[in-house]
């Protein structure tokens, strides 16, 4: 069983193109899936379209009346998935607005079967890269990418920006035990939360790889809900908890990594 996380804020004319795709792409691959849609206070026709598009397609929705921004939708995504998975399922989480293909997803899952925990679709392998996005944003892009292969390397990883991942469903159990509500705990910071789940993941020992993707920014349907601001101080503010001297991130959960493997 495959689940396919899907945040959307106004995301009323890819819904059904996405959807459709996601459909195509599981029967190829003779997979089984369930798409679960964040629909976060979208105030467009998202609400209806996700009703009709039920009818035809295995939809579950996850309802915020007011938006509460992407870090408390993916809280509320992953930690759905994690319930309803079996620990053998994978968990896919894909942007709504149509620019990640739902082709690559076979890619994703093989690379899974080859035993890492989280595969990550990746503009920066070869044979990957984006299309349609403006100079200036593939500038800040990169450099905010190469900000966290500074701060966070993690052997494989290139690409800690883009949310289009695979994930084990037992990997996401296993944080969301561990952490709880701190599993995405800078809910409040844009899309930092992409970048945290990755830094969570791979303090807990998660093996990480990529393969290769094309961002379809030329086919987006809806204005980018990217604010940089609040992104770049979200990154700065996780370095902060991550490094801090006394009890940072880093030296709270490596303690709890020892103590749990004392106990067995
Ligand atoms: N639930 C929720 N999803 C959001 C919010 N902002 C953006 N998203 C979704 O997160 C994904 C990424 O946003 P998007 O505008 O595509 O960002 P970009 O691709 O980086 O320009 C899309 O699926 C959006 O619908 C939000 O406030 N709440
Ligand atoms: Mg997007």
């Amino acid at each position: 069983m495959i689940l396919v996380l899907l945040p959307a804020y106004n995301e009323e004319h890819s819904l059904a193109p996405l959807a459709g795709k996601i459909d195509t792409a599981m029967r190829d691959l003779g997979q089984s899936y369930r798409l679960i849609v964040g629909n976060d206070g979208s105030w467009d026709g998202t609400g209806e379209k996700l009703k009709a598009l039920a009818e035809r397609y295995p939809i579950e929705v996850v309802c915020h009346k007011i938006n509460r921004g992407l870090g408390e939708t993916s809280r509320d995504l992953f930690e759905r998935a994690a319930e309803e998975c079996d620990p053998g399922d994978r968990i896919v989480r894909m942007d709504c607005d149509d620019t990640h293909e739902p082709r690559v997803i076979g890619a994703l899952l093989d690379k899974l079967d080859e035993g890492f925990d989280v595969v990550i679709a990746s503009r920066f392998q070869s044979g990957g890269g984006q299309i349609g996005v403006a100079p200036y944003r593939a500038f800040i892009s990169r450099c905010a990418n190469l900000f966290m292969k500074v701060f966070f390397p993690i052997p494989g990883v290139w690409e800690y920006s883009c949310g289009f991942r695979a994930y084990r469903g037992e990997v996401v159990q296993r944080a969301i035990a561990t952490y709880g509500n701190n599993f995405i705990q800078l809910k409040g910071m844009g899309f930092t939360c992409t970048l945290e789940k990755l830094i969570k993941l791979r303090l807990l020992g998660a093996r990480f790889a990529e393969v290769p993707f094309v961002l379809r920014y030329d086919q987006k349907k809806s204005p980018s809900k990217m604010v940089s601001s609040i992104t770049t101080l979200g990154y700065m503010v996780m370095t902060i908890m991550h490094y801090w001297p006394w009890g940072g991130w880093r030296q709270q959960y490596r303690t709890l990594r020892g103590q749990k493997s004392q106990h067995g």
